[in-house]
């Protein structure tokens, strides 16, 4: 039996790959053609695959290894963990060291309104126990019939089965089958949707559909408004300054939960802990995942406030809710090193004075008069590159998708990996980025827009 260090041959990983291997969100025969890259390795930005290529990963793998690749506290951590104890569960009336010292420090870490955790293993996770906590604190609430979760059309919750139905994808939800008590309201996306509101316009409009959606529906059913920060896998959009005070408004006067999903924005992407700071509201809940370990082992949860932890837990009795794996003892060691090295190495405060202002000043630069750019959006290690065919009009390509695809594909050979997604290209690279790397990355970013540019006679 092959260990899996045993090197062999690109060309053997993608044929044992095609041959057992399902990947994600892909036409897996497309993909059996046109061949997997086989990454092997990892150190800060820097990756290699099994031919010795390297690429700077602005991406941060999948918006998770916040603090960059390679790092042996980490490893130390969970190899320990995994000696001492590599599991136990939360069923049998305990609990363990790990999981109770990784809570100690991630309550130091958020604002003091929050007080407990439901540890899972993944965001998808996180937002499935998010849906059961929500209508478990209504029933104790004596309001049994608040049941009805509103999201957005374009968010991203997860690829589960309620998560897909909490989320706005509607390609996932073509699949049919999906929760009942679930409804959408437009994402605040005002390039696209602004028509001749201004942004401060268009985001009050934005955040009144909540209004008129729970009116639709009937306050007395509707349990929570559940959305991201910034909209992430949908584009990464940033709504404008207006809607998150009076999405916070709404959610308040009609005893509505406010349901943050941080999954991409907690842990220092936006210079702040939590990207909720960063915009200004408080939640009643946050999901949390990917960077809560910098993406090196899987671990996610829902963070309660204190009022509805304190409602679940006096007057809750049993919550019929467990996982086998939640608060896993390697996961929390693993975090706790991860979240000790951003608190104790300033690289949270440094995205926000320092790497993060680098990054949008350099993409503004670069982006802000560039023919086929029409906005540059983003704050702290995060940030969207808009496709326009008419900077003046924001007249958007028709096939922006292909557009961006193309621009991402030819990242990927001038050594740089950012994603691209509904006519967006999306930068996120991990927090310990460097001037130096920021300058790369925006500067390759710029080849390859302008190689997009060329391509499709427009440059
Ligand atoms: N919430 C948000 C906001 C996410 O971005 C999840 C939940 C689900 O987490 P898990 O750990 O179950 O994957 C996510 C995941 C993309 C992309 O293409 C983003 C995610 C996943 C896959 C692709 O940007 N985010």
């Amino acid at each position: 039996m092959a260990q899996p260090s045993e090197k062999r041959s690109t060309e053997d990983y993608q044929a044992l790959d095609a041959a057992h291997h399902i990947h994600a969100f892909v036409d897996q025969k497309a993909l059996n053609a046109s061949k997997p890259r086989v990454m092997v390795k990892g150190d800060g930005l820097t990756l290699w695959d099994n031919d010795g290529t390297r690429y700077l990963d602005g991406m941060s793998g999948l918006w998770c290894t916040n603090l960059g690749y390679g790092r042996k506290d980490l490893a130390a951590a969970a190899t320990a963990q995994l000696a001492e104890l590599p599991y136990y569960n939360m069923f049998f009336h305990t609990t363990h060291p790990a999981v109770v010292e990784l809570s100690e420090l991630l309550f130091s870490l958020l604002p003091s309104h929050y007080s407990h955790a439901i540890y899972t293993n993944s965001g998808s996770e996180a937002n499935e126990v998010l849906i059961r906590t929500v209508r478990r604190y209504w029933q104790v609430m004596g309001q049994p019939r608040k049941k009805i979760m509103i999201g957005r059309w374009n968010g991203y919750h997860g690829s589960t089965l309620a998560a897909t139905a909490l989320g706005g994808m509607k390609f996932m939800h073509e699949m049919g089958g999906l929760i009942p008590d679930v409804a959408h309201i437009d994402e605040p996306y005002w390039y696209a949707h602004g028509g001749d509101l201004s942004p401060e316009a268009f985001g009050l409009r934005a955040a009144r559909q909540l209004e008129e959606k729970i009116l639709e529906l009937g306050a007395e059913n509707v349990a929570a408004f559940v959305a991201e920060p910034f909209q992430g896998a949908g584009g990464m959009i940033i709504p404008p300054a207006t809607y998150w005070p009076e999405i916070q408004r709404i959610c308040r006067q009609y005893d509505v939960l406010l349901c943050a999903d941080e999954v991409i924005g907690g842990f220092g992407r936006t210079g702040e802990w939590f990207a909720h700071q960063a915009f200004g509201f408080e939640p009643d809940t946050l999901s949390i995942a990917k960077g809560l370990t910098s993406g090196y082992i899987p671990m996610g949860g829902l963070i309660l406030s204190r009022q509805m932890a304190e409602a679940l837990v006096e007057k809750g009795g049993v919550f019929a809710h467990g996982l086998t794996y939640s608060g896993h003892p390697v996961a929390a060691a693993v975090a706790i090193a991860n979240l000790k090295a951003l608190r104790d190495e300033g690289i949270v405060e440094r995205v926000k004075t320092d790497t993060g202002p680098y990054l949008q000043q350099r993409l503004r630069e670069a982006f802000e008069r560039h023919p086929l750019i029409g906005e540059v959006q983003g704050l702290g290690m995060v940030a969207a590159l808009q496709f326009a065919e008419d900077r003046a009009t924001r007249k958007r390509f028709d096939n922006e998708n292909d557009i961006a695809w193309r621009c991402r594909t030819l990242g990927f050979e001038e050594g740089i990996i950012i994603r691209s997604t509904l006519g967006r290209m999306i930068l996120a690279p991990a927090l310990v980025a460097t001037h130096a790397e920021i300058d790369e990355l925006v500067n390759k970013t710029r080849v390859a827009v302008d190689r997009t540019a060329q391509e499709i006679g427009r440059g």
